[in-house]
């Protein structure tokens, strides 16, 4: 059994986020996803996610791709969950290359290239500009 696990906030599902799940979970047998809380999103990107951490929850529940999601609470704590879960692969999209390199003694550490074209900050521009 490979578990690939992942992380992110996926505010306004899309695409992008259905891409990387779908290819991350591909790399192995079960995926796994931590879902930035509310307040994490707060300290990464300054503002209140669109749809709150239960919300968000629910939808990546939801994806066929998906074996489990949980909590993620702070940026430090990746060790922990990849101990917790027993991962094999951490997969990110490419905008975090090189961040968690220091990981890999742990487990592999794969970085796919994002969707080009596609960001939740961009579909919150085009819907507050119309
Ligand atoms: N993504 C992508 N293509 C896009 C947009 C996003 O492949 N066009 C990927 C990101 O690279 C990330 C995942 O989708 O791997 C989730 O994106 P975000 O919700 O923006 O994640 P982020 O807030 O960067 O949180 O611990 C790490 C963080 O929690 C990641």
């Amino acid at each position: 059994m490979r578990t690939v696990i992942t992380f992110g906030t996926f505010d306004v599902f899309h695409v992008g986020h259905a891409n990387l799940l779908q290819r991350a979970a591909a790399l192995g047998d079960r995926l796994i996803v931590g879902v930035s809380t509310d307040a994490l999103n707060m300290a990464k990107k300054g503002r209140n996610p669109i749809y709150n951490q239960h919300d968000r929850m629910k939808i990546i529940n939801s994806l066929r791709y998906v074996n489990f999601c949980f909590e993620e609470e702070t940026l430090e704590k990746k060790a922990h969950y990849i101990s917790l879960y027993s991962a094999d692969v951490l997969v990110m999209g490419d905008d975090w290359v090189g961040k968690f390199d220091h990981l890999q003694s742990l487990c592999e550490v794969c970085y796919l290239p994002r969707t080009p074209s596609v960001s939740t900050t961009e579909i919150i521009e085009i819907i507050s500009s119309n």
